[in-house]
């Protein structure tokens, strides 16, 4: 006889997507036990508490849309909200629908393995829980396990250190201190503007200078905040009919880029620049179609930067190479202009990377420089790397790290074969990062529980994606994304930032029609799943 599960659910992780699941398995009378490493909700906005940290998505339109009261309820104070006030709403949104009771936290998954003979899941946590249940739902987020170089010498040197994606939640006070900060993605555009404000010194490392354009942060009046909510569920259908499900505050110009005069795409840029952040990529329907036509953008935000920048050889350090908007294009509060300050230094070391850490410091191209901090702004093995330290062994003993090891492969980006009734929420395949997350964790919450429903309906208690429809998706995200320009920059999405990581473009390009593929699967029944 096989045994019973001890619940019908294990939900990993309690950000944004493991509330979300919790909820639909709590409303839908599924039994779930949801385990968290952090003290308390919020995922990756629980962690990165760095100065600056702020979302890239506009606050109306990140945030959950399952719930008309909750969207009604809540009022924004920015245009792009900071971490504490992201924070504070997946707090209210954990009170409101009864959150955490269900939640293990302080638990790390350290090994989730199927249990073939019983067709269960046992997962087990470092503070010694073994929990067996039916489905496994890693809801680990895209950006979560952080990456720290491994330079030589990290032990030797005698300051304190900090990952942005791992701050310390009394804060950090540089107040006359020598800092520096390795990394110019996102995070380090966030951080350093506040940490020069505050810091004695401040020198930032810089491998590769990021495009970033300014957020145009502001608060967010009445006026605007109710005229969204007086038509909250258009505007929401807006942002799902994008390629990235967000934008419905701004227009895509359907323009070509080559139709324009130069006056007229300076005039432009200008107009996508003033208005900021992601919207600058909007600014020519073909923008990212070519890389002749991207440079006109890119050669105009260069402008910029040597246009605030006073000296000019900073400025051209701080100017990218490249194609704009294929790292992920960052948006900032006053980035250039930190470089004026007399306190703030750059060092490019991208021609000479950075030798070691020593004792006092850092050491690049025979200079030793000395502080009292450094701040790894160094990212995140993201996308895999917070579900392949879960140490996950599906069925016949298959390891999903042996399995991934030339790339991660899946259905949807939510299930992949050989892992029985596991499930990967805003996973590598799915739109994932290059989507709003939160639209895509509803997404995909919403998909699981309906196909667990349909499962548990027809009597089985088995759901594996056919092989032959995780060969055609993995072909599908592949096809998708050599047609545009991401795959040509060293970015997270193909893993290029972690030594060692496959290079695979791992986010599936292209919102709306993904959500069509989900209802199509739907309407079909799960005919690419196998049942049992
Ligand atoms: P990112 O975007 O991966 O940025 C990491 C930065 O750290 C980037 O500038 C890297 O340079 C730099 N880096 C990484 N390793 C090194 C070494 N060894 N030496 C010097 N510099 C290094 O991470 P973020 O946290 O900023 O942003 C992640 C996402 O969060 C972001 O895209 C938003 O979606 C929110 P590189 O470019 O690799 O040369």
């Amino acid at each position: 006889m096989k045994s019973e599960p001890d619940v019908d659910a294990v939900v990993v992780g309690a950000g944004f997507g493991g509330m979300y699941m919790m909820h639909l398995l709590q409303q839908h009378g599924l039994t779930a036990q949801g385990i968290e490493r952090g003290s308390d909700v919020g995922g990756t906005w629980y962690w990165n508490r760095y100065p600056g940290c702020q979302c890239d998505v506009e606050s109306m339109e990140y945030s959950y849309q399952f719930s008309d009261e909750l969207q009604q309820k809540w009022d924004w104070s920015k245009r792009y909200a900071g971490q504490p006030e992201i924070l504070r709403y997946a707090n209210h949104v954990a009170d409101e629908f009864n959150l955490r009771d269900n939640f293990l936290f302080d638990a790390c998954v350290n090994a989730a393995n199927y249990d073939d003979a019983n067709e269960l899941w046992s997962v087990s946590t470092d503070t010694g829980t073994t929990v067996n249940a039916r489905y496994l739902i890693m809801a680990t987020g895209c950006l979560s396990a952080t990456n720290t170089p491994d330079f030589p010498g990290m032990a030797d040197f005698a300051g304190d250190t900090y990952h942005t994606g791992n701050w310390p939640h009394d804060g950090v006070d540089f107040s006359g201190k020598k800092v520096a900060v390795i990394g110019t993605g996102s995070s380090g555009i966030q951080a350093i503007p506040p940490i020069a404000q505050q810091a004695g010194e401040l020198t930032v490392f810089q491998r590769t200078a990021a495009y970033t354009v300014p957020a145009q942060n502001k608060p967010l009046d009445d006026k605007t905040q109710n005229e969204i909510k007086a038509n909250y569920a258009e505007f929401r259908a807006m942002g799902r009919m994008s390629p990235v499900a967000f934008g419905a505050t701004f227009s895509f110009n359907p323009m070509s880029v080559f139709d324009a005069t130069p006056e007229e795409r300076k005039a432009n840029f200008e107009e996508f620049w003033n208005f900021g952040g992601f919207s600058f990529l909007a600014s020519y329907g073909d923008l990212s179609a070519t890389v002749e036509g991207n440079e006109f953008a890119c050669e105009f935000v260069r402008d910029k930067i040597r246009e605030i920048v006073k000296d000019p050889e900073t400025a051209e350090l701080l100017c990218p190479q490249g194609v704009i908007g294929c790292k992920r294009l960052c948006s900032d509060n006053g980035y250039y202009e930190t470089f004026n300050q007399p306190n703030v230094h750059l060092v490019d070391v991208s021609t000479h990377p950075i030798d070691r850490l020593t004792v006092n410091g850092i050491e690049t191209n025979g200079v030793e420089y000395e502080f009292d901090a450094i701040v790894f702004a160094t990212g995140y093995d993201a996308l895999t790397g917070s579900l392949l330290r879960c140490n996950i062994t599906g069925a016949n003993g298959l390891k999903l790290e042996d399995k991934w090891s030339a790339g991660p492969t899946n259905f949807l980006g939510l299930m992949t074969t050989g892992f029985p009734n596991m499930f990967t929420m805003t996973g590598p395949g799915s739109p994932s990062a290059l989507a709003n997350l939160i639209t895509g964790i509803e997404q995909h919450a919403e998909f699981i529980t309906q196909l667990i429903q349909w499962s548990q309906s027809q009597g089985y208690q088995c759901i594996e994606a056919e092989q032959g429809a995780e060969d055609s998706w993995v072909e599908t995200v592949n096809t998708r994304a050599a047609k545009t320009l991401y795959p040509t920059c060293n970015s997270w999405y193909l893993g290029a930032n972690v030594p060692g990581k496959p290079r695979v473009f791992m986010p599936y390009v292209g919102f709306p029609e993904y959500s069509e593929k989900l209802k199509t699967v739907v309407a079909e029944d799960y005919a690419e799943m196998r049942f049992g």
